[in-house]
């Protein structure tokens, strides 16, 4: 049989009156208004000239526009590219020469990026010219379970983002896990604050939403009044570390308000085991923590019935299997994966796909773990030069390569230091070429057009040398414990 397999999997079987969505204004979409809205936005998007296996690049403010987006793109047949509204058109411009795509959508929030669209003679919309359409639906377009849904972008360690490509099936298979995992029902209903162009908040909590025919309180950022506003109606919330440290700082968070939830999932970055247990304490949940990763989306979970421990991220969800790779005397090693979660690679990157590929195939994540008697991973480190603040990850070798290439710099080196709100916030050390001054401001002024603003350092240090091993690396955890409390 040909079909499209996300829309079978995620918008075919759902009754028409059954909610999908809502927002604190009081707008609502049920799921036969979200496959009406989808099919039009899908004949929107074949009528600017989309085709099967084109690519589809998005910069706008998260909406419920976001989603019809996303789902009319793979039911088109196209590859659906969120992009970080955080972006500058700088950043832009890379991923549009990257890509390729078709189409960039944007909106009123994002139109910095249109002159580097227009150079590039990329066509442009906005939503609502895809979104208002009175044309006649369109059909899900038949494609195969391995074909492209997404490609999202990822920063790496080369200093330049590749495009992790996701096929329907990399989806399907991870929505399905989930929604066992976490006995999602239709009964649901999600608080979703989390931004829309991540793995998070697109694939884990939308689509688990939608193959379990539950709803969503769709809220437009993080905001702990709005929190408090959707609770009394959710069941269920999903978010980063930060958002429960900071619920931890607001007492409309406490045991009765919370006492008719479901299930509270933490993701993305490292949850502290004391923000478990304090979190715990106040509210009566055991928040269950998850890991995963933008190419192998969820690959471990904390079970729904059984012990959620603190520290640990939990055992491989179904499908997919783990293993530790060189392990030491502590059974410390790298964590690999392999399953149907897993991409086949990045985009128009071979060279990428195969350092990350192990040469049997399974996926080199960057991460390393420890099992414990009971079958618990944690992860214990990272081997890849990475920085996590408030859920978002950022590669340090990006910042060094635009701070190493201005004008009295000779080099530098950018590192994460723990913040109390984001986890860890990013650092930089700077060594000045002789006879340059140190001027924070400038520096920061000029990375400013180049580097999204979630990436700045939040603290400029500057050094007469980078502190080296004998084998000439640089030393990160002494500057890390140098210049902890900094920020
Ligand atoms: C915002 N800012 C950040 C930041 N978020 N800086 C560093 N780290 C962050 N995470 C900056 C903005 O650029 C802005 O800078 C200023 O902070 C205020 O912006 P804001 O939007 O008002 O920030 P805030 O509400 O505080 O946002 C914090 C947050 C948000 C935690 C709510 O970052 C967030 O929603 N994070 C979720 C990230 C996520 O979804 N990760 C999933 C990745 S998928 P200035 O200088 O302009 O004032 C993945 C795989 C997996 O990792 O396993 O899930
Ligand atoms: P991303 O590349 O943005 O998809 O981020 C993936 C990375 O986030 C993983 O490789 C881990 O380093 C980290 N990560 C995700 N979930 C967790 C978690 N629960 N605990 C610790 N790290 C996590």
């Amino acid at each position: 049989m040909t079909m499209n397999p996300l829309h079978h999997a995620l918008l075919s079987a759902q009754p028409d009156e059954a909610p999908f969505l809502s927002t604190l204004d009081g707008e609502t979409i049920s799921y036969g208004a979200l496959r009406a809205k989808v099919a039009r936005t899908a004949a929107a998007l074949a009528a600017q000239g989309v085709k099967p296996g084109d690519r589809v690049l998005c910069q706008i403010a998260k909406a419920p526009e976001g989603l019809i987006l996303y789902l009319a793109t793979v039911f088109a047949g196209g590859v659906f590219v969120p992009l970080n509204t955080g972006y500058t058109p700088a950043e832009i411009d890379y991923f549009l020469d990257d890509a390729a795509p078709a189409l960039l959508i944007l909106d009123a929030s994002t139109q910095a990026a249109r002159g580097v669209a227009q150079a590039r003679n990329v066509p442009l919309a906005s939503p609502s010219d895809l979104t208002e359409t009175s044309l006649a639906p369109l059909p899900p377009c038949p494609r195969k379970p391995d074909d492209l849904a997404a490609i999202l972008y990822t920063s790496g360690t080369t200093g330049r983002s590749k495009g992790a490509m996701l096929t329907h099936e990399n989806l399907i298979s991870n929505a399905r896990a989930l929604q066992a995992e976490w006995h999602y029902q239709p009964s649901d209903t999600l608080i979703h604050a989390l931004p829309i162009f991540h793995t998070h908040g697109l694939f884990v909590a939308t689509n688990i939403t939608l193959a379990a025919g539950a709803d969503m309180i769709f809220l437009p950022a993080f905001d702990l009044g709005d929190i408090a506003a959707a609770l009394p109606r959710a069941t269920t919330m999903m978010g980063v570390p930060t958002f429960y440290t900071r619920m931890l700082g607001d007492d409309r968070f406490e045991r009765a308000a919370m006492a008719h939830m479901r299930l509270v999932i933490s993701g993305s970055a490292p949850l502290l085991a004391e923000t478990h247990a304090a979190f715990q304490a106040r509210t009566g949940h055991a928040i269950l923590e998850r890991y995963g990763m933008t190419e192998t989306n969820m690959i471990t979970s904390n079970p729904y019935a059984g012990a959620r421990k603190a520290g640990t991220v939990g055992k491989p969800l179904a499908g997919v299997s783990l293993r530790l790779a060189r392990p030491d005397d502590q059974g410390i090693g790298a964590i690999e994966v392999t399953g149907p979660n897993v991409t086949p690679g990045y985009w128009r990157n071979p060279e990428k796909t195969a350092e990350t590929f192990a040469p049997d195939g399974w996926f080199i994540t960057g991460d390393l773990g420890q099992i414990d008697a009971d079958g618990y991973l944690s992860i214990v480190g990272r081997e890849k030069d990475l920085v996590i603040s408030g859920g978002f990850n950022i590669y340090p070798k990006e910042i060094e390569t635009l701070i190493d290439a201005l004008p009295g710099v000779l080099e530098s080196a950018v590192f994460g230091i723990p913040h109390p709100d984001l986890g860890e916030a990013v650092a930089a050390a700077i060594v000045l070429r002789p006879g340059a001054t140190a001027d924070a401001e400038a520096i920061l002024a000029a990375l400013a057009p180049n580097l999204a603003r979630f990436k700045t350092p939040r603290s400029l240090h500057f050094l007469p040398e980078l502190p080296r091993n004998t084998m000439g690396k640089v030393q990160k955890n002494e500057l890390r414990r140098n210049f902890t409390g900094a920020s």
